[in-house]
């Protein structure tokens, strides 16, 4: 990185140290860094005795075949069991594990964890009656409605090993998915609810399900959530009312190796089909269990809510598995963010901790601060982040306009293949740095090399990596151990490349910069996107900015940024009719913050900017726009029409 980058970040000296009360009764303390560092195997030996198992491991790690880990050699457990009947059997079977939003307003649903367990029972017995065992494949694809947890509790129960798609996925990616791990049963539902207006799922998978090549899936169950019609198929599809609610409540759990498969996630690679990302059964939840309790300093009488998609690797480990593991309260929410709705459901439901993602932020910055100051958020006393590098800017409002100030901010840093939450504050032990992810957590090795694989001093960038094993790692690619291999260890044997650039500044913490794709490089500088992106969002207009490198000439990347104004620099803006002044001055702003050589070469405002469902921003997609070329596949937008609106302001500014 430049020189003249990093001391951009650098100059970011606010300090927010933990509240004294909390820090006084908190999970975990400074004590265990030392602990997990003299015997790492012990501390996590330590983390997986919070679970329930049947048989106790002999082994914690076995790393004898590296890059292939086994955690809890020899163990054995259910998953759903952790998840649901042990919490019953403790005597909070009373208690609620799921406050359920659904989207239609008023349209709630309280279930606890006495009603789970039997649901996943019932699921579970279904399951077997359509001939779903354990080590069978089932692909989930439903919106955001109990059903689902249930759904993917209940194949965790039989061993079977569940591939969620996301709902708003294309047919075609439904297909693909389901061809890769070759599934026998999909489970989906009628539709959902998005943007107050029920939307179909079924049809998409039976346009999946004609492909010639999905030739596996034997039956779809299917879930009746918004009463629209659907095309029916005798004989294949079976509705979840008519085959699960009639299903006794009884379930002998069996329980699985520690290393059995718990399921596939699949995740976008930066070329060719999407990746399998394989997770199993004690690790994994050992892993998310431990780190949803220490990270978000989760105690009994919490309320928490995870504003992901189940579609999405946060849902899996921070929705379902971790949460419900630690017999959690949550929210569960169906909709769409209208203005004001989360704050909403935080005030009605007394949500101590937040967990949502940078972008979310952003867009709330740009409504104004009027919106969430309407509610009461008193309750709130951990505020969570996830998905990309939180600007300083965010950060700051997410602090006081949501956490009144009160609240510490974890920006956690993990990925799909991590499974777990790996570079994070303590909310109890961290003096948390606006933008800055800290360092690795008790347990957790990562460091940031040069391309030498050699670690790099305090206040210097380089590559994030991984040096040492974790409970919840990815044990494979489905079905391609080699591509496993070639993606993530052969840059520098022995060490995890995670894709992702990094560095430390003067005190060691840990300051994520972007994919390591999204570095530009301007007359031999190297540039981070997100520093700009940063600096640009720091502008009092600007709500939201992506910035990509486009090919220049004479600079061999050019810096072009994307720009969303804040709701009051609209109207400002339509008053005056004014906007080449605006941009020059955004310009002037970015070359003030981090200097002359990361001005943008063009700045484009528009309404919107293009993301995948998980909030991250397609880049690849601004760059065929910067690069005036047809721009590429969106099938994986949240809102495939934004490119249009994008391309249309280009053809008028241009
Ligand atoms: C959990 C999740 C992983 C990539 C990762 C990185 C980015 C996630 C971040 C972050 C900076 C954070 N990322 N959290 N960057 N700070 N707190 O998002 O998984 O969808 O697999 O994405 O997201 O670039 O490599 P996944």
């Amino acid at each position: 990185m430049s020189e003249q980058t990093l001391s951009n970040l650098s100059t970011e000296t606010r300090r927010f140290e933990p509240p004294a009360d909390l820090a006084a009764q908190a999970n975990v303390t400074e004590e265990a860094y030392d602990r997990a560092a003299s015997d790492s195997e012990a501390y996590w030996a330590e983390a997986a005795d919070r679970l329930d198992w049947g048989q106790k491991w002999d082994q914690v790690l076995d790393w004898s075949n590296p890059p292939f880990a086994k955690w809890f050699v020899g163990g054995t457990l259910n998953a759903a069991v952790n998840c649901a009947d042990r919490h019953v059997a403790a005597g909070r079977g009373d208690k609620v594990a799921l406050h359920w939003v659904g989207e239609p307003e008023g349209d709630r649903r309280d279930i606890t964890y006495a009603e789970l367990t039997d649901l996943v029972c019932q699921a579970a017995n279904a399951l077997t009656e359509l001939g779903v065992g354990k080590g069978d494949r089932v692909a989930i694809y439903m919106p955001m409605i109990p059903e689902v947890a249930v759904a993917m509790l209940a194949c965790a129960r039989v061993g079977a090993i569940h591939t969620v798609v996301f709902g708003g996925f294309s047919a075609d990616a439904l297909a693909s998915r389901i061809v890769d791990c070759e599934a026998k049963l999909v489970i989906t539902a009628d539709g959902g609810f998005r943007r107050g207006s029920a939307s179909a799922l079924k049809p998409a998978v039976d346009e999946a399900l004609l492909k010639s090549e999905v030739d596996k899936i034997e039956k779809v169950l299917v879930v009746r959530r918004t009463g629209q019609d659907v095309e029916w198929q005798e004989g294949r599809d079976v509705w979840w009312h008519d085959v699960v609610d009639r299903q006794p409540t009884e379930h002998e759990a069996e329980m699985h190796d520690s290393e059995h498969p718990l399921f596939v996630m699949y995740t976008s690679g930066s070329t060719g089909k999407p990746k399998g990302i394989l997770h199993t059964t004690g690790g994994y939840l050992t892993g998310t269990s431990f780190t949803h309790w220490a990270v978000f300093d989760l105690k009994d009488d919490d309320v928490y809510w995870c504003t992901a998609d189940v579609g999405w690797i946060t849902g899996h480990s921070y929705m379902v598995y971790g949460p419900l593991a630690n017999g959690t309260t949550q929210v569960m929410f169906e909709g769409t963010p209208e203005k004001g709705s989360w704050w909403k459901v935080i005030e009605d439901y007394k949500v101590s901790i937040f967990y949502t993602a940078p972008t979310a932020i952003r867009t709330f910055m740009k409504q104004g601060r009027e919106i969430p100051d309407g509610y009461d958020m008193s309750s709130l006393r951990i505020l969570g982040s996830v998905g990309e590098p939180i600007n300083p800017e965010a950060y700051i409002w997410y602090r006081e306009v949501i956490g009144g100030n009160r609240c510490p901010v974890v920006d956690t840093w993990w990925q799909t293949e991590t499974g777990q939450i790996m570079i994070s504050p303590l909310p109890g032990v961290t003096a948390g740095k606006p933008g800055s992810a800290m360092r690795a957590l008790p347990g957790i090795a990562a460091d940031v090399v040069d391309d030498e694989a050699k670690p790099v001093p305090n206040g210097s960038g380089g590559y994030l990596v991984l040096t040492e094993p974790w409970p919840a790692m990815l044990r494979t690619l489905w079905g391609d151990d080699q591509r496993f291999k070639d993606t993530y260890w052969s840059r520098w044997p022995g060490l995890y490349f995670a894709g992702d650039g990094a560095k430390k500044d003067d005190d060691g913490d840990i300051w994520l910069l972007g994919r390591v794709d999204d570095v530009m490089n301007v007359s031999g500088h190297r540039l981070s996107t997100t520093e700009i992106e940063s600096a640009l969002v720091s502008h009092p207009k600007v709500a939201e900015a992506a910035v990509v490198g486009a090919t220049d000439d004479t600079t061999g990347q050019a810096v072009v940024a994307f720009v969303i104004l804040r709701e009051s620099a609209v109207a400002e803006a339509d008053e005056q009719g004014e906007g080449s002044d605006l941009v020059a001055e955004l310009r002037a702003h970015v070359a003030h913050e981090i200097g002359p050589i990361a001005k943008p070469r063009s700045i484009m405002i528009v309404p919107e900017l293009p993301k995948t469902r998980s909030g991250k921003i397609m880049r690849r997609l601004l760059k065929d726009v910067a690069e005036h070329r047809e721009v590429g596949d969106v099938t994986t937008l949240a809102d495939s029409s934004v490119m249009d609106l994008i391309k249309q302001q280009e053809s008028t500014t241009t």
